[in-house]
């Protein structure tokens, strides 16, 4: 999906004028739908498409975005900047996910930011998290913590990934890799027992760092696969699964080699966005070398969820669009 030049740099002029979206976010959220609304249809139809219909691919790559004029340094601690000038990475951000969804927070994640800033972090380098670098982030699709016991229920259904700043060599990559590809490639027995409960999710790495003194804090069992044949969810923690047989663990290993073998692959480039569906398939990062230099790679990302009214047992008093 490429923007035409000149829709281009009419939506980054309208854009470029917006205040910062976190003043109002649900005014601004308006008034990203009625720039939007000026995508050329097929494109716009392509994006709406892609957020309610549940044929449609799991992952959508977006080219020619504008930009903002001037972009500040990559924020050292992993964010969020506190000298951005213009919310142009913003406004595109959100109007993205306006389309799809709602944007929404999680105090776990990010403080409950609705804006993610992505950014690898010194003491995370190593970490199966968004602040990793220098190691593969194996394929996983984005869960939250729930006291329910299950983690990919009240998880977004959506990620927006969008390329403020690329990294250095330009080698990093995110990839997807769609269930519905997952499964053609996986016997049989190996899709049964993926669609058995024999497996506990670990909360995300977030969660275990900040609350749990990084100690584990399982799921209840689940399966990895569920749902009808030609529309399945996957569901796998980037923070490690616990797999309750031999037989259940040597599935697991090869979801991850069926991924590495179906994945879609993406150089994201400042101006490019990734729309991904949190259920449709996984998604997972190759390694690439950090230098903390202020010019390190800096994407932004929204957690979208079409309806909010299922995740309303955890919302926060002080806001509506954050959740415990
Ligand atoms: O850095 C990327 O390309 C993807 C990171 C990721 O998995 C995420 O932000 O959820
Ligand atoms: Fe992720």
């Amino acid at each position: 999906m490429v923007l035409p030049d000149a829709v281009r740099d009419a939506i980054g002029r309208r854009l470029a004028a917006e205040p910062d979206p976190n003043e109002n976010i649900d005014r601004a959220m308006a008034r990203y739908h009625q720039i939007f609304a000026t995508l050329p249809i097929d494109l716009l139809q392509e994006i709406l498409d892609f957020g309610r219909h549940t044929d449609t691919p799991g992952v959508g790559y977006v080219q020619n975005l504008p930009v903002d004029a001037a972009l500040p340094a990559t924020p050292g601690d992993g964010g969020p900047s506190r000298d951005k000038p213009t919310f142009v990475a913003e406004g595109v951000l959100l109007a993205l996910s306006g389309l799809l969804g709602e944007p929404v927070g999680f105090l776990t994640e990010k403080n409950g930011q609705l804006v993610h800033d992505v950014i690898p972090v010194p003491g995370g380098a190593m970490t199966q998290t968004n602040q990793g670098s220098t190691v593969f982030l194996n394929f996983h699709n984005d869960i939250v913590h729930d006291l329910i016991g299950r983690y990919d229920v009240s998880n977004p259904d959506f990620l927006v990934l969008s390329c403020l700043r690329a990294d250095h060599e330009g080698i990093a990559a995110t990839h997807y890799a769609d269930a519905r590809d997952i499964v053609r490639v996986l016997d049989d027995r190996t899709i049964e027992l993926l669609r058995s409960p024999l497996f506990r999710l670990n909360a995300p790495g977030s969660y275990v760092r900040d609350v749990a003194g990084d100690a584990e804090v399982l799921s209840d069992p689940v399966a990895i696969i569920s749902g009808p044949e030609d529309t399945p969810e996957i569901s796998s923690s980037a923070n490690g699964v616990r797999a309750m047989t031999s037989a259940a663990q040597a599935a697991l290993d090869r979801v991850q080699s069926a991924c590495r073998e179906v994945a879609h692959e993406v150089f994201l480039r400042p101006g490019e966005a990734l729309l991904i569906n949190n259920r449709k398939g996984l998604h997972a990062r190759t390694q690439f070398t950090a230098r903390y230099d202020g010019k390190d790679r800096w994407l932004q990302r929204t957690y979208v969820r079409r309806n909010q009214w299922s995740i309303r047992y955890r919302q926060t008093p002080e806001n509506r669009r954050v959740h415990y």
